[in-house]
């Protein structure tokens, strides 16, 4: 089935905004970067990149006759903001495992921030112990467990949206969306930089960016930490998502990357290179990105292009893919 063939429930405003970001590039000394911005690609709940993956989700919720979204993620997780975002757009319930993937000091982490927008937005919200890990879960499986027996009907969705069949298909689209920006811009992006954690997002692109005639490099960052796990999640995710949408060929291993170096010890945890990208983008160009992944992402990019593995001459498209609400839960790293 080719991709324009899946069902799409419409979330999103359009095609995400993409722009240049002139004084970093200047700042840079070379290399001009844009961004596209997934923070802004929607009206619920602030948007961010799992609303994209959710439009090709949601036909399935609403095909099985679901009442309830039940998925998990850390206490700060983006994704299971915008699954309760849409859970009340479509009148449904949602039940989120929110476990304890960061170990952050911050006296209002389980206050503020996407978990709190996830109660306002009326989620029933189960704080969990168990630390970081993109696998699937007891707690989970716990949580559809309840729902049925309360008598409703759970559809289930992994972390990040990710682990799921259609999980790739809202990235994928995302590189035909930039392809055809990229014909009413009169620009072309010969590098994507993305951060990498759940894998899904990368892995979209790839196998979107791989239906294409012009080659480009799709260069994930890790912010998990924990980098063979994810390396071969956005393989596994990239392949069948190929394979999904009639690719007709193999991925090729050399269109699979995923760089390590900037997620520092631990997921969900800043290092310098993360709060000076954080300050750098937000002076330079009033973008907010946030400690978890695009901080780490922009790090990677930063680094890239000054140690000359992005050449002066490259275009690069940095996909932001909307986690700030999570900045909130680091108030402390930002008091002068
Ligand atoms: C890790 C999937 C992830 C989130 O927000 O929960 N980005």
């Amino acid at each position: 089935m080719a991709l324009e063939d899946f069902p799409r429930y419409p979330l999103m405003f359009g095609p995400s905004p993409v722009h240049p970001l002139p004084r970093l590039s200047e700042y840079l000394g070379g290399a001009q970067i844009w961004a596209k911005r997934e923070d802004c690609n929607s009206g619920l709940a602030f948007g961010g990149n799992k609303t994209r993956k959710l439009e090709y989700i949601v036909p399935d919720v609403l095909a099985e006759g679901a009442d309830t979204l039940v998925s998990i993620g850390g206490v700060q997780s983006n994704h299971t903001r915008q699954v309760a975002a849409v859970a009340a757009k479509l009148g449904l319930k949602a039940v989120l495992v929110q476990e304890a993937w960061v170990n952050w000091p911050d006296s209002v982490n389980d206050r503020v921030g996407n978990i709190m927008l996830s109660r306002i937005m009326g989620a029933e919200v189960r704080l969990d112990p168990s630390g970081f890990d993109i696998g699937f879960r007891d707690s989970w499986n716990q949580a559809l467990d309840d729902v049925r027996a309360r008598g409703g009907k759970p559809y289930g969705i992994p972390a990040g949206a990710s682990d799921h069949r259609l999980g790739g298909l809202g990235f994928a689209n995302w590189a035909y969306e930039v392809q055809q920006q990229e014909r009413d811009l009169g620009v072309f992006f010969d590098t994507i930089i993305v951060c990498s954690v759940t894998g899904s997002t990368h892995a979209g692109m790839i196998a979107g960016f791989a239906g294409q005639d012009r080659p480009r490099r799709v260069i994930g960052i890790d912010a998990s930490a924990k980098i063979e796990p994810t390396r071969e999640q956005v393989a596994r995710i990239a392949r069948n998502t190929a394979e999904l949408i009639d690719l007709g060929r193999d991925l090729r291993d050399d269109e699979i990357t995923v760089l390590e170096g900037w997620a520092g010890d631990l997921y969900g945890i800043p290092v310098q290179s993360t709060l000076d990208a954080i300050r750098l983008t937000g002076s330079l160009e009033g973008m907010i990105i946030d400690p978890v992944y695009e901080g780490k992402s922009m790090a990677g990019l930063v680094d890239l292009v000054r140690t000359g593995e992005i050449g002066k001459d490259s275009t690069v498209l940095y996909a932001h893919l909307g986690g700030q609400p999570a900045i909130n839960a680091y108030s402390a790293l930002f008091r002068a």
